[in-house]
């Protein structure tokens, strides 16, 4: 068994971490402050290689292996969770479902501006009445001659409303199955087609510098080709997706603890208290101690979970586990670092508070902490 990366895997962490240092650590405070999107990374992200990493080389991606996104999204998360948002929902959401089920003509239309970083497509899955529960889609699509034509809405999808969203992958219910449960199908809706608007939400707590929406659709016409796949294939491929883009929430949860642990080791050898740096009171080594141990556990069941991907072995129960663990370490990391710094920690002036609210997502987004137990309590048989 060898644990070691690979030279290339070594180079890509040394490349996105320079570049996130340089580009992104700079400016994530005040675009948190602002809540604003920072269009002019996207095009540096891209130039990088961050858009289509898994996506081959024939439809304008990079044709690398998932660790290597992984990695990247964990760099980008070890300075700024909004921008590993941003990366991470374009490629496992708003690339991955086009280029698993897109068909040829599909895939070169809509997946080279997404991997050049020109645009972005989001994932629309969750509904105000479905999110846990996300098979209970209301919105619905029939077909009417050439055109599906759908009705219905979808909230918190990031990705969608930017001025350089392209469109979004919609789950719809297009009729019913013959064991009388909703037929649900994925239709590629573009933006500026009529009747479709997505419009961004204020007021996050976390991400706030990332793009998060609610989609409306009031009897936009999409052309019947817009089917991703197969009809009736749609919940099968949101939770296939899923299973890709939980292994990059683990990657932002282990990102986003290494980060809060390198900045709360720096803080307790400086901050100086009973005459001594914090960090050689044994109270607060072991705590220290402890963050280690929990990254370090937790980049290996996530490295694991990526290897079995990439060797095309079933993976979703190992993503469960690794977007569950990493996440709810980035929450016990970030609160523990919160604590090292004492009242500054407190303050929006330490990064460390930006990112003990960004974790919460963690627990919450592509699918709650409670769903990945249910998930993983099915595969162990026990549910
Ligand atoms: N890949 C492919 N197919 C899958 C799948 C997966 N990972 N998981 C389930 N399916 C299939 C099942 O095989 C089943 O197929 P049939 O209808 O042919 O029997 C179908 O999908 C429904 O599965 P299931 O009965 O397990 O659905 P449930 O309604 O019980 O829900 C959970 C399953 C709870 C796991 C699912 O709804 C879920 O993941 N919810 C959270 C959603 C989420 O993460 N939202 C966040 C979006 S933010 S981007």
């Amino acid at each position: 068994m060898d644990f070691s990366l690979s030279m290339e895997h070594e180079i890509l962490r040394k490349t996105v971490r320079d570049f996130a240092e340089r580009e992104i650590k700079p400016i994530a405070r005040e675009l948190d402050e602002k809540e604003e999107f920072h269009y002019e990374t996207m095009p540096k992200m891209a130039e990088l290689g961050l858009f289509g990493m898994f996506v081959s080389e024939e439809y304008g991606g990079q044709g690398m292996d998932y660790l290597s996104y992984i990695i990247a999204v964990e760099e980008i998360a070890r300075v700024d969770g909004s921008h590993a948002a941003t990366v991470a929902a374009g490629n496992s959401l708003g690339i991955g479902p086009i280029y698993y089920f897109g068909n040829e003509e599909q895939k070169r239309k809509y997946l080279p501006p997404l991997c050049s970083g020109q645009g972005l497509w989001g994932f629309g899955l969750t509904e105000p009445n479905a999110g846990s529960d996300a098979s209970n889609s209301k919105t619905t699509a029939y077909l009417q001659g050439d055109h599906w034509v759908i009705n219905g809405s979808k909230i918190f999808i990031t990705n969608a409303s930017t001025k350089i969203s392209k469109g979004v992958t919609s789950l719809c219910r297009t009729g019913t199955r013959p064991d009388g449960r909703p037929e649900l199908s994925c239709i590629l809706v573009e933006t500026g087609t009529p009747g479709y608007e997505a419009r961004p939400m204020k007021g996050k707590m976390m991400w706030r510098a990332s793009n998060t929406s609610e989609l409306y659709f009031e009897d936009c016409k999409v052309p019947k080709e817009n089917l991703l796949g197969e009809q009736g294939k749609g919940f099968y491929q949101m939770m296939q997706t899923l299973d890709g883009g939980r292994l990059s929430i683990g990657a932002m949860g282990l990102g986003g603890a290494q980060g809060c642990f390198e900045m709360a080791l720096k803080y307790a050898k400086e901050r100086v208290q009973f005459g001594k740096p914090i960090a050689t009171f044994q109270v607060n080594a072991f705590k220290l101690a402890d963050m280690a141990l929990e990254i370090e556990c937790a980049r290996l069941l996530l490295y694991k979970a990526c290897w079995l991907r990439d060797t095309g072995k079933p993976f979703a129960k190992e993503a469960a586990m690794a977007k569950l663990y990493c996440s709810e370490v980035m929450g016990r990391v970030a609160n523990q670092a919160v604590q090292l710094h004492g009242g500054y920690g407190l303050m929006k002036e330490y990064d460390v508070e930006r990112f003990y609210r960004d974790q919460k997502l963690l627990e919450i987004g592509e699918g709650t902490s409670e769903i990945q137990r249910i998930v993983i309590s099915r595969y162990i048989g026990a549910l």
